[in-house]
């Protein structure tokens, strides 16, 4: 396959990301199976034909289920409300399509694991969007916790705070819809810390966590008001397998946090933290340095030796978020061209979605709840 003809379902935020990554993947990475923006797919016609324009797709459709089944398409990319994941997976699966999909791959468990059938019967490749994992500075702490560098991690900690969720007048999108969105901020924002947490520590065996909702009604989008059935914050504690612990929190409802994901390890030899605010940088503090010289060490790591980078600018020039989507892209389109399952895949948002599950399950029994395998 030469080239990867790509539909791509949503126009907003993560369509936008979605279609540059594409875009800037072909550009700077110029990988073996080239991506082609051929389908855009949204709801509006008007803004659905501007964003096919602005991005460069060759055609546009306002029909989903015809942009999951046309007969060019090779790759069919989510970027959808949750709740036509699993809809939108089942019709590409069917019709031989790789599926690329954003997170939390499903709105519970169930609907996760029936995904995950669908591309696996189906025998399509599958990868989930959990984006942060492509940052150079998370492939870096991956590789000095796999190095050892660290020691024994003991202890795995994570904030991923927002406050757009109290933007004044906000309507009562599908964001706050159980129905809809399947959790609030725990399907939208922990899912990222919780699969980080599986990147770097590994898998989590046990949870007990709490859920909140602080503002219970907003304004529908036509008149009156409607009940929010989602949590705005969630926090929650974590025994990994390994025995190492952890302590998850986040919210969309945390004023003057914008996209605040902080994360920290410490191991018995070291520790590391990173926040996304400010990606390029990793912060390692080892016990091997002379104690002269201990402390932390902030490690700009724009160096060519780190994955993605030389692609890029002279080092020191920094990247950002939307780098992030790229890099997914570079490992999609590789994977398809080297005929293996792309990383992370629908197995991974099934195991986070587990996670989050029993996290649930939790907060309604006031108990310690084991993640579902
Ligand atoms: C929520 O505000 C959100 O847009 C998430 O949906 C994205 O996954 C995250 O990367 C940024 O924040």
């Amino acid at each position: 396959m030469r080239e990867i003809k790509v539909a791509v379902i949503g126009t907003k935020f993560m369509g936008r990301a979605h279609a540059n990554a594409y875009r800037q993947a072909r550009a700077f990475f110029s990988p073996p199976a080239l991506p082609v923006l051929s389908l855009a797919c949204g709801t509006n016609e008007h803004e659905t034909q501007k964003f096919a324009e602005k991005f460069g797709f060759f055609r546009y459709t306002t029909n989903w289920e015809e942009a999951a089944q046309d007969p060019e398409i090779d790759v069919v990319d989510i970027c959808t409300p949750n709740d036509l994941h699993a809809p939108i997976t089942f019709a590409a699966a069917r019709k031989g399509k790789a599926v690329f999909c954003e997170k939390p791959l499903a709105r519970d468990l169930e609907e996760a694991k029936g995904m995950l059938r669908a591309v696996e019967e189906a025998g399509v490749p599958h990868m989930i969007c959990f984006n942060y994992r492509f940052f150079p500075a998370i492939q870096l702490a991956k590789k000095l916790i796999s190095d050892g560098a660290l020691g024994e991690i003991r202890q795995f900690h994570a904030l991923y705070l927002q406050d757009w969720g109290l933007t004044p007048g906000l309507p009562l999108t599908w964001r706050f819809q159980r129905e809809r969105a399947g959790s609030g901020a725990l399907g939208d924002t922990a899912v990222h810390i919780v699969d980080l947490a599986r990147f770097l520590v590994g898998e989590i065996a046990e949870v007990t966590g709490l859920l909140a909702t602080f503002i219970p009604e907003r304004p529908l989008p036509s008149d009156g008001m409607g009940k929010v059935t989602v949590d705005d914050a969630a926090a929650f504690l974590a025994r990994f397998q390994s025995g190492a612990t952890g302590i998850f929190e986040t919210s969309r409802v945390s004023l003057g946090r914008k996209n605040f994901m902080h994360l920290e390890v410490n191991g018995s030899r070291g520790s590391l933290f990173w926040n996304a605010e400010d990606p390029n940088w990793l912060w390692f503090y080892s016990i091997d340095d002379p104690p002269h010289l201990r402390g932390f060490r902030r490690i700009l790591v724009t160096e060519e030796v780190h994955p993605y980078t030389k692609n890029w600018w002279p080092t020191g020039h920094i990247l950002g978020y939307e780098h992030s989507f790229t890099h997914a892209v570079v490992e999609l389109c590789g994977a398809l061209r080297e005929g293996r399952n792309p990383q992370p895949n629908f197995l991974d948002g099934v195991e986070a979605q587990a996670v989050l599950e029993a996290v649930l399950l939790s907060e309604g029994s006031k108990r310690w709840e084991k993640v579902p395998r």
